[in-house]
């Protein structure tokens, strides 16, 4: 907790990371703060805008990759066009976030990751996914089977509009099923593994299987 505590006060110093930074400091201590400042913060659409790392590349069309790598057949680099060639998802459902924001009805659209896979060729000893971030800090993890599900993607928009670089494009993960903290914003990696390894908040005790409603002491259930 105090090491968390330490880089949300790291974050209040920069200033050009002050929104980002306050957000993150609270979102960490509201898990222990009974003041509930959380809710009178501004932002935007509803949504909070968080990021661990102190600075976030600016990536595009022109230089972003995503790179499928570990337990495959074919390692493969997508370049963002690659990745907008292949078959689109489009998924509406509410974002919770599990410090108890959320946002209804907000459509993801992308390429599933299960077609990913698919292309990669998983070795049977593949059992989960490690998914890495191009801020050099955030990671998440799903098994396999989770991951296969037809509601978890590689989003390329979020609202119908490409995502923008503070919501984590130009791609991030979108695991509509579960809490927010799932779906990694600046996805540069996925790598398939024989285990899981818990992400980065994962790492401070939040549930690895992040389902909405089954987890980390909330009882609310997803609208639609
Ligand atoms: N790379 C990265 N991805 C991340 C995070 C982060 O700090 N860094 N925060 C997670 C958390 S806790 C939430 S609630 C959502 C917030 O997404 P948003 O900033 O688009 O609202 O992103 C998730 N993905
Ligand atoms: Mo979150």
């Amino acid at each position: 907790m105090l090491s968390m505590l330490g880089v949300g006060a790291a974050g209040l110093a920069a200033a050009p990371y002050l929104q980002r930074g306050f957000e993150k400091f609270l979102g960490a201590a509201s898990q222990v703060d009974p003041t509930g400042l959380t809710g009178l913060l501004p932002n935007g659409g509803g949504f909070r805008f968080y990021n661990v790392a102190a600075s976030v590349p600016h990536k595009d069309a022109t230089n972003y990759q995503l790179k499928i790598d570990g337990l495959v057949d074919h390692p493969t680099t997508y370049t963002l066009d690659a990745l907008r060639k292949l078959p689109q998802t489009r998924v509406v459902r509410d974002v919770q976030c599990v410090t108890g924001w959320r946002v209804p009805k907000t459509p993801f659209e992308g390429v599933r990751v299960s077609d990913l896979l698919d292309a990669a060729g998983v070795h049977p000893e593949g059992k989960a996914l490690r998914f890495t971030c191009f801020d050099g800090t955030y990671s998440e993890s799903l098994t396999l089977p989770q991951a296969r599900r037809s509601d978890v993607m590689v989003a390329l928009k979020m609202q119908d509009k490409p995502i923008s670089y503070d919501h984590g494009g130009p791609v991030r993960l979108y695991v509509a099923p579960m809490y927010f903290y799932k779906s990694a914003k600046w996805l540069s990696g996925i790598s398939v593994t024989s285990e899981v390894k818990p992400g980065y908040w994962e790492e401070y005790g939040y549930d690895v299987d992040g389902w909405v409603g089954k987890s980390n002491g909330r009882s609310d259930t997803p609208t639609v």
